[in-house]
């Protein structure tokens, strides 16, 4: 990793310290370096707060400082419009600051490329793409919601080794470990939402809060109906953040993006992550998958079956990981060949959906 790397990857985890407060702004994490020392740091905390690159220029110690050879690492295209707060561009050009290093390009339509324009033109250094695999990623749920006007679905199902979500009773409890259930609870705080089925809230009756919530309030949404008066998510602390839907999924997306939710983590069960795969609505998967056999009783991650080998819905693996005993592997719907076989599959009634487990949700 070279030194611009090194900087960039600080202010990329400056910017994770945001993740799930910022809606609907992206996380942004900013440094600056003058003499290949760190002399401010900042983070966006929240949206009509400062931008990371105001947050890091107001931590600069109180002394004269000629900015001219100094590097600002932000780890998106600073923003160069009026918006909630001033243009990012005008901040550090007042700065005369020498040199801005950028992960990746903001794809806000108001933004994009502007910002950068905007510094080159006035003679600042440039450089854009310094870990841009990990900027994107970053901001993945962002770009998503700002391009397309629907939120990015995180799918998260935690299953044996062979694919199976609970025992023939509906138990869960638990098939990962610790270990694997604290990352949980870390995702759940970078996500704006977390949307299970009715029937997982029947089975589990979890809370679906991140503990400890670090400040974090995502909605809770609940797919379905049948949901008993008494459930934690209907009478706890946070029961006026919980919302029942039904009927279309990308409608209920939809409606959370207008409550400016950019990264829902859908939690299963069966049923419902189906009909999230077969509409074409998730944009990763995060399998965490333990060392444990089930058999055929167990209830399957995915409510429906039958599918054909020529028909199943292909994935790419992103990355894996040992988590505690388990392992996490992420993947995403391969782009290569992104083609809904599950709407061909169920055109041409070639689905089984028999099976009584796919009537939890
Ligand atoms: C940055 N740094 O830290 C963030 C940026 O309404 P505003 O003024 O907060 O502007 C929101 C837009 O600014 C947002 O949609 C995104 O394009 C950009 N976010 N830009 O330079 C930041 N959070
Ligand atoms: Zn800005």
């Amino acid at each position: 990793m070279n030194l611009d790397e090194t900087y960039m990857m600080r202010a990329i985890g400056l910017a994770k310290m945001g993740e799930g407060m910022t809606r609907p702004n992206p996380p942004v994490g900013a440094v600056l370096v003058l003499e290949d020392h760190i002399v401010a740091e900042g983070w966006h905390r929240k949206a009509g707060e400062d931008h990371a690159e105001r947050d890091c220029l107001k931590n600069l110690p109180p002394m004269p400082v000629h900015l001219g050879s100094a590097t600002l690492y932000v780890t998106l295209e600073p923003c160069s419009t009026q918006g909630r707060t001033p243009p990012c561009t005008d901040l550090i050009l007042e700065k005369g600051i020498g040199r801005v290093v950028v992960s990746v390009e903001d794809l806000n339509p108001k933004q994009t490329g502007r910002g950068l324009d905007i510094l080159r033109e006035a003679g600042v250094e440039v450089v854009p793409g310094v870990c841009e695999k990990e900027g994107r990623e970053l901001i993945a749920p962002f770009e998503k919601f700002i391009t397309t006007g629907v939120p990015y679905v995180t799918l998260k199902l935690a299953s044996t080794l062979d694919g199976k979500i609970a025992d023939r009773n509906g138990d869960s409890k638990w098939i990962t470990g610790s270990a694997a259930r604290e990352r949980v609870q870390e995702m759940r705080r970078r996500a704006d939402a977390i949307m299970v089925g009715a029937g997982t809230v029947r089975a589990d009756d979890s809370s679906l809060l991140p503990r400890p919530s670090k400040g974090r309030k995502p909605w809770r949404v609940v797919v379905g109906k049948n949901i008993p008066a008494d459930t934690k998510v209907l009478t706890d602390e946070a029961a006026g953040r919980t919302l029942v839907r039904e009927g279309s999924l990308k409608e209920i997306l939809k409606e959370l993006a207008g409550r400016d939710v950019m990264h829902v983590l859908c939690e299963g069960g069966g049923q419902l992550v189906a009909g999230l795969v077969e509409e074409g609505l998730v944009d990763e998967f995060a399998f965490f998958i333990a060392p444990k056999l089930m058999g055929a009783d167990g209830l399957p991650s995915f409510g429906k079956t039958g599918g054909l080998i020529s028909e199943v819905q292909n994935l790419m693996f992103q990355s894996v990981e040992q988590v505690g005993e388990d392992v996490l592997l992420r993947a995403i719907v391969n782009p290569g060949i992104r083609q809904n076989n599950f709407v061909a599959d169920a055109k041409r009634g070639l689905r089984n959906e028999s099976s009584e487990h796919s009537e939890r949700q």
